[in-house]
């Protein structure tokens, strides 16, 4: 976004060097679709505002009536419950943030070529269904069982590799998280892109662990090597980065970019005066936001049409001297989802960059600037919203 008037100063619609993006990567984002940002003003996302992800096709399943879940490998006996049988356990509702591990990908550069997120890939929906430890009760699984296998309906070739959309999570890990099977998104049944009927729901973690259209549970005891758990979703610092997994969370925060916005730029334009800054933050594995922070840059007053950023943070930099005031937090409305935070601040015309930062629980604070990384998973690096601030605003025509 470039700090100018939009009205008086108009950008011209060209790409800025290093900016273009692949047609694959087009059609992808075309595909797949984030949250716009403004919806976060809804503590839960509307239906259809929610963030997509889907890597293959979106399956055809024409009623839940015919849908079963086999439980399979290490257990008493495989068997297929039906979603009716489902229904019939303690029913659970948990409103969850989700956020994708490539939410981000597109700002750091070098950018893996995937969907090219900015830093819209985040939702929070309320979930509903049962938990995974009374499914696994129903599975009455043998003492060897170590891991827990997850299957979609969804198959497709990704790096020359054929295969279907599996998952897996260890014991461990769900005896440390609220796992639950949901057939219901807001009240309704999931709609296809959701997962209709059926999926997994992983709270603190990053997306692809909640695997949609969910087909069987195989209980094993070697740990899943599947494309999917191993072959991506690893943080790699460089190509020869044997990995580490992707998994929970990272603190992260987000700003509704404030004033009224150029249709082509996203550049805004703000009224001197009060404005409210609004925002959510959220945490990894259901901790909490323990502070907000909003820092105001003040561009350089002579010469602003120097700021000439791109969309996000392309260019993120660390500016020494940057001042963090506290925001205002709101009361998260679970355990997994996302806190609202905001801050007045009294706008006086100029150019501005603003920018959000998080901090949980336990210390953990969002870089200005996040580590780059190959995939381009994980990265929190702080938001930067740039602003043109003019003494009153005109009626728009
Ligand atoms: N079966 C299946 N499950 C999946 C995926 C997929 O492609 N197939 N995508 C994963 C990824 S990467 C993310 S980020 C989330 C996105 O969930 P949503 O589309 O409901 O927001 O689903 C996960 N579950
Ligand atoms: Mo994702």
């Amino acid at each position: 976004m470039s700090s100018r008037n939009p009205i008086l100063d108009p950008k011209a619609r060209e790409n800025l060097p290093g900016e273009d993006y692949s047609s694959a990567e087009v059609a992808l984002a075309n595909r797949n679709s984030g949250i716009h940002l403004e919806v976060m003003r809804h503590d839960i996302t509307p239906i259809g505002m929610h963030y997509l992800l889907s890597h293959f096709d979106i399956p055809y399943v024409e009623n839940a009536q015919d849908w079963s879940l086999a439980l399979t490998g290490l257990v008493e006996l495989p068997v297929s419950v039906t979603l009716e049988q489902l229904s019939a356990l303690p029913r659970v509702e948990r409103t969850v943030t989700l956020e994708c591990a490539g939410n981000g990908r597109s700002l750091m550069q070098p950018r893996w070529p995937s969907m090219p997120w900015t830093c819209e890939a985040v939702g929070t929906a309320r979930w509903g269904g049962a938990r995974l430890s009374d499914v696994i009760e129903l599975a009455k699984p043998d003492d060897t069982a170590t891991e827990l296998v997850f299957c979609g309906a969804d198959s497709g070739v990704d790096g020359g590799d054929y295969h279907t959309f599996k998952r897996s999570l260890t014991l461990a890990q769900i005896a440390a998280t609220d796992v639950m099977l949901a057939w219901e998104i807001n009240g309704q049944p999931l709609p296809p892109q959701h997962g209709f009927p059926l999926r997994l729901i992983v709270p603190g973690w990053f997306g692809m662990a909640s695997v949609k259209w969910l087909t069987e549970i195989c209980f094993t005891d070697t740990p899943f090597q599947g494309r999917q758990q191993v072959g991506s979703y690893q943080y790699r610092a460089s190509a020869d980065d044997p990995g580490v997994p992707v998994t929970e969370l990272r603190v992260k925060s987000l700003m509704i970019p404030p004033g009224i916005p150029d249709w082509y730029t996203r550049d805004r334009l703000l009224a001197a005066g009060t404005v409210e800054l609004f925002g959510r933050a959220w945490a990894g594995a259901g901790a909490r936001i323990s502070l907000v922070e909003v820092a105001i840059e003040a561009g350089p007053e002579d010469s602003p049409g120097q700021w000439l950023d791109t969309q996000g943070a392309k260019d993120a930099t660390d500016p020494d001297g940057l001042i963090w005031q506290p925001a205002i937090l709101s009361e998260p409305v679970d355990d997994y989802a996302w806190t609202g935070w905001r801050l007045d601040w009294n706008a006086k015309p100029g150019a501005y960059r603003l920018r959000c930062r998080a901090t949980d629980e336990h210390g953990n604070r969002q870089p200005v600037v996040a580590a780059w990384d190959k995939g381009g998973f994980g990265n929190n690096s702080v938001q930067c919203v740039s602003v043109w601030v003019e003494q009153e605003l005109p009626v728009p025509a």
